[in-house]
């Protein structure tokens, strides 16, 4: 087999006809509305409520500010947000930068999402609110979460960075929760350049997320909270518009793509692939395989080694936890949590994204099947 040129990427992000785009740049250059609610901003964000089946959704810079502003609106005055360490720093982080605590608990072995039978172990007084991580494009148990948060009166904020257009028995997981964030990078499945998007059924939420976004301002020029800046632009307002057109035909194909992997990869011993959940309609996010050093005989790292050599570039998502960070070293115990040390240390993320043609796919089950010993 040839090295791959040009590389092969974890993944590539969709575009849309070129002349799409351009007609909404247009508009743009037009308007001289570059940002701050322009009226491409607000078109995307009704459509965006309305693909996810949210009553509200705020858009924002990015999915990360997002997260941070979804915990500001709270108004937590401190205590500690239960999560899992098995996901992108970033879910970590926007508890610590506002001024709360995670306590990490461990994740389920099928799905590696926040585990509901020992959710209520982590809740103390101090709890304030859960934020557990829909993975993959696979979403958390949000039934028996809702049970324990509603027992406890705590909110739910997802983060569903991997989740958008994920169904559940129909409805979109943005119904589930207090909140739900999604990305919208150029490594997601709908993009927009950068960006993000917070869905909730609270008009007052979204109003206070409103103001959190644009530096606290109220319409009637109140400054009401300490907000920041995190408006998303007419740009990648467009860029979402184009995207969101072509949505279904990314998901078809990336549905291809995974097919043939778990056609190809499916009765290989020694790795596992994650199930879907009854009732769910995956995104196909990300093509996530875990790798049991002793029966495949040969480590995910060394997997990864062998597709460098051809040029193809798979990721560790999620490594490491995000609680053995160096920046939080001695704060947290990543050994509390042993399916998800396990799973950072043995899943690798192959090659998903709609244009991978299904040769490619071909090619890389077949480096991933000849490394077992
Ligand atoms: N919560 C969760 C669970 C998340 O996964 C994320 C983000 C967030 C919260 C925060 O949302 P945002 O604030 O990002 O909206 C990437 C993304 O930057 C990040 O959005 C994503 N999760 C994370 C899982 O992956 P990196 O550092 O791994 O990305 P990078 O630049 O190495 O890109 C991966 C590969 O993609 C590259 O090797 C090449 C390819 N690529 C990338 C970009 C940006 C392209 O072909 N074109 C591109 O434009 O973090």
């Amino acid at each position: 087999m040839q090295k791959k040129n040009p590389p092969i990427y974890v993944t590539r992000p969709s575009l849309p006809p070129l002349e799409e785009y351009e007609r909404y740049v247009r508009e743009i250059f037009d308007s001289r509305f570059l940002t701050n609610g322009g009226a491409l901003h607000r078109r995307l964000e009704d459509a965006l409520a309305e693909k996810l089946g949210a009553p509200y959704l705020r858009l924002f810079t990015n999915g990360h500010l997002a997260l941070e502003c979804c915990l500001q609106a709270f108004g937590f005055d401190g205590g500690e947000v239960v999560t899992t360490p098995f996901t992108f720093v970033s879910t970590t982080h926007a508890i610590v930068r506002s001024g709360l605590t995670p306590v990490f608990c461990d994740v389920e072995p099928d799905y590696y999402t926040l585990d509901p039978d020992q959710l209520e172990a982590h809740i103390t007084p101090r709890t304030r609110a859960i934020l557990p991580v829909h993975v993959y494009g696979n979403p958390c148990n949000v039934e028996a979460i809702g049970r324990i948060a509603a027992r406890h009166g705590i909110p739910v904020l997802y983060d569903a960075a991997h989740a958008f257009g994920v169904t559940i028995s129909g409805r979109g997981v943005a119904a589930f929760g207090d909140v739900s964030m999604f990305s919208f990078h150029a490594t997601k499945c709908f993009n927009t350049i950068e960006g993000g998007g917070a869905a909730c059924a609270s008009e007052d939420f979204a109003e206070r997320l409103s103001r959190l976004r644009n530096f606290g301002y109220h319409p009637d020029e109140e400054i009401l909270e300490v907000g920041g800046n995190a408006k998303m632009n007419e740009f990648q307002a467009a860029m979402g518009l184009c995207n969101l057109a072509h949505f279904e035909h990314e998901i078809e194909r990336r549905a291809a793509v995974d097919a043939r992997y778990r056609a190809n990869l499916g009765g290989v011993p020694g790795l596992s692939l994650r199930p879907v959940p009854a009732g769910v309609r995956t995104n196909h996010a990300y093509f996530p395989v875990t790798f049991d050093p002793e029966s495949f005989g040969r480590t995910r790292d060394d997997v990864a080694k062998a597709l460098n050599a051809y040029n193809i570039f798979p990721r560790k998502y999620f490594y490491p936890l995000t609680s053995a960070a160096a920046c939080y070293r001695g704060r947290f115990s990543p050994e509390d949590t042993p399916v998800a040390l396990a799973a950072s240390e043995r899943v690798l993320t192959l090659p998903m994204y709609a244009d991978l043609p299904l040769s490619d796919a071909d090619d890389i089950c077949e480096i991933v099947a000849s490394c077992r010993q």
